[in-house]
């Protein structure tokens, strides 16, 4: 690879990707493929913390390669993988729950929502969730990681992990900084506005799919929560309205007073329309295109294998020293 600063980033195959994850995450990750050497992966094992069907998660971790692929990842500049293909992620995390609290895990968002939303399940794997994303990132001694702010925390615990490993064993992970962009950084449920839009989210109304046709999209638009005043501002208190406003600007890159400004003495019901329409004609090409890759099964493998292949050939390295470190004996 060449001499660059090194990004990592993964995405859960739990389900279709929402705008959410578009906007805030899969999006910027596009333009850094110039200027750093990427590393992208479709996070699978963290997905099996919460209950999938095995064969949909398998459906679903395809299309999310495809997807990415798709919204412009590109295996021949970046290095794009599926996590369960490269083992060194399963290996580098048991030594690094050996040096998380269960306390830190314990104050985990997160782990709090999930565990609140799945009573029944409140597994182990949902517990240490946070070591294993360290593990994804440190693997690769990354430098920066792309995010949306809703995994902040998770990579300030993978900060933290790493400086206690190099209290302990000497310096060796660098510590990896959150790469988080301002515009949408945090796209609001359609449906309850005070809520992050989840792709695993009951309510096929709260959130926009990437893959959704136009007339869905703006059938979902159209009965956005908002609020019983009539004026297009952004303002605190008004948290449909805000969203709607964020995601407009994210997609048209106008800035609010613009927005406020197109939009003045106009109705809740021609804004939601212009946001549908907008938002519509930003994923339109996408759809296209992960059509044309998805029908191509033998490509797809191909392009996986490799990624694989060259995540394994990188992270081993760095994950053998660490088992050294940790005083494991040799083996060749
Ligand atoms: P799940 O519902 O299964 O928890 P999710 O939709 O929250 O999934 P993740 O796979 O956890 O998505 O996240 C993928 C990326 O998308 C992360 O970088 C995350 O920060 C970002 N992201 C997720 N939801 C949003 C959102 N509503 N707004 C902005 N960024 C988001
Ligand atoms: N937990 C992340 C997905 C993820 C991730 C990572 C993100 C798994 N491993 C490593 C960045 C770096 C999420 O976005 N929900």
């Amino acid at each position: 690879m060449e001499d660059k600063k090194l990004i990592f980033s993964a995405i859960q195959p739990t389900g279709t990707f929402t705008l959410g994850n578009y906007i805030g995450a899969v999006r910027n990750w596009i333009p850094l493929q110039d200027e750093y050497n990427c590393i992208y992966c479709i996070a699978d094992m963290h997905a099996i913390t919460v209950r999938q069907e095995p064969a949909k998660l398998r459906q679903n971790t395809l299309a999310a390669y495809a997807l990415l692929m798709a919204c412009g990842i590109d295996p021949k500049k970046s290095i794009l993988f599926i996590q369960s293909h490269v083992n060194t992620h399963a290996l580098l995390n048991w030594v690094l729950c050996c040096n998380t609290q269960f306390g830190e895990l314990s104050r985990m968002t997160q782990f709090k929502d999930k565990s609140q939303k799945h009573p029944d399940d409140v597994n182990a794997g949902l517990f240490t969730y946070p070591s294993l994303m360290a593990a994804d990132i440190l693997a690769y001694n990354a430098d920066f990681v792309p995010v949306g702010v809703d995994q902040k925390q998770h990579l300030e615990l993978a900060r933290n992990i790493a400086q206690r490993f190099n209290q302990r064993y000497g310096d060796f992970f660098t510590l990896p900084e959150p790469y988080i962009m301002e515009v949408g950084a945090k796209i609001m449920s359609l449906q309850d506005p005070t809520k992050k839009m989840s792709k695993s989210d009951e309510n096929p109304n709260s959130c926009i799919l990437i893959l959704d046709d136009k007339d869905t999209i703006i059938r979902k638009f159209k009965r956005a929560v908002t609020d019983s005043e009539a004026e297009i501002v952004y303002r605190e208190g008004k948290d449909g309205i805000n969203n709607l406003m964020s995601i407009y600007s994210a997609v048209t890159g106008k800035d609010y007073p613009e927005i406020e400004k197109e939009f003045a003495g106009k109705g809740y019901g021609d804004f939601k329309l212009a946001v549908g329409e907008a938002v519509a004609d930003n994923l339109a090409p996408i759809r296209t295109e992960f059509d044309k890759l998805i029908s191509d099964k033998a490509y797809l493998k191909q392009c996986y294998t490799e990624g694989a292949q060259q995540a394994y050939r990188y992270s081993s390295r760095i994950v053998s020293k660490v088992y050294h470190k940790a005083g494991f004996v040799d083996i060749k």
